[in-house]
């Protein structure tokens, strides 16, 4: 079986530079240190939570701000990266002055769950940045997206323009190539959403999860994006986090640059789609670095019903 490293050797001087080669050992590193540190976080006294809050108003797990040193200091070993942008830290970190990649990263999403022992991840995104007003730009110039996915297995899902591969850790501590192409399937009848939620929902989404449930569709709800992503990858679906139509203001849960671009870039480059309403997440400009959007992403069909909907709904088409 092709390791990650032969992998990436295989692409160093076409799609990948030397220096996205050693950007993307560190992030996989990283995530193996992660993992490594989930796997007996019990036994580690990790668990629980600090009496710090963080810039998205939430208090930070122990594993929060662990994760979030692995990733900041895989950065500082990667010689070409210019900036760092955490989902923890308020703003964007210089790392080396004459860098010239950003890694966008949310370190570890999902954390509520890590005290329940559910799948968590760490979601990221390589972007061109020489300067920090390079940061805040549309998702469709992300150079490469990922996500490890820490769960009975830990996976790495991962493009760098050529469609999607997915990796297996063993135990040895490597990455194997366990999917070297894959793809979310158009059709599937079961949907994500957090359905406590409902009297938020727009007409658009509430339309089409009644319809999906008339239709014997089935809902999964874990509560960790990653783990309902990872599960999309698998057998299709459809995930939604729709803006709350009483505080259209706050735009949504889930954040742009760090979330919703770098799972838009994966998912479309499988040959699924990720829209928020009528546009597509990847075309949308950043205004801020934490910036919340609304996300609906998964299945093609089923996106282009919701996006239907939508059409009929805010454009009385
Ligand atoms: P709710 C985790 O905090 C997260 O950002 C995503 O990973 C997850 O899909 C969502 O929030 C869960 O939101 O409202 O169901 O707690």
């Amino acid at each position: 079986m092709t390791t990650f490293e032969t992998y990436l050797d295989a692409r160093n001087g076409t799609v990948l530079d030397d220096d996205l080669v050693v950007v993307l050992r560190n992030i996989a590193e990283a995530t193996r240190q992660i993992s490594d540190k989930l796997r007996t976080s019990s036994l580690d006294g990790l668990t629980g939570s600090t009496e710090v809050t963080n810039v998205q108003g939430e208090t930070q797990k122990p594993l929060d701000i662990l994760s979030n040193d692995i990733m900041l200091e895989a950065c500082r070993r990667s010689a070409s990266v210019s900036f760092a942008v955490s989902e923890e830290l308020d703003t964007e970190v210089a790392i080396h002055a004459d860098g010239k990649y950003a890694v966008i990263f949310d370190p570890l999403d999902g954390s509520s769950n890590l005290d329940v022992n559910v799948t968590v991840g760490t979601i990221f995104s390589v972007i061109r940045a020489t300067t920090a007003d390079d940061i805040l730009k549309s998702g469709r110039g992300q150079l490469i997206a990922g996500y490890a996915a820490y769960g009975p297995q830990t996976g790495l899902v991962l493009t760098i323009g050529q469609g999607v591969q997915m990796f297996t850790l063993n135990d040895e501590g490597v990455y194997m190539l366990t999917n070297a192409d894959a793809k979310i399937v158009p059709e599937a009848k079961e949907f994500a959403i957090n359905a406590a939620r409902r009297s938020s929902w727009d007409d658009a989404v509430a339309a089409y999860i009644e319809d999906a449930i008339d239709n014997g569709h089935n809902m999964r709800w874990v509560g960790s994006m990653v783990a309902d992503t990872h599960r999309i990858f698998n057998r299709g679906g459809v995930f939604l986090y729709p803006a709350d139509r009483n505080k259209p203001a706050s735009g949504g849960r889930l954040r742009l640059l760090y979330e919703a671009n770098p799972i838009g870039l994966l998912v479309e480059a499988a040959g699924g789609a990720a829209i928020i309403g009528t546009t597509t997440i990847l075309d949308i400009e950043p205004t801020s670095l934490h910036q919340r959007v609304p996300v609906i992403f998964g299945s093609k069909t089923e996106v282009d019903k919701i996006s239907a909907a939508y059409q009929e709904r805010v454009l009385g088409a």
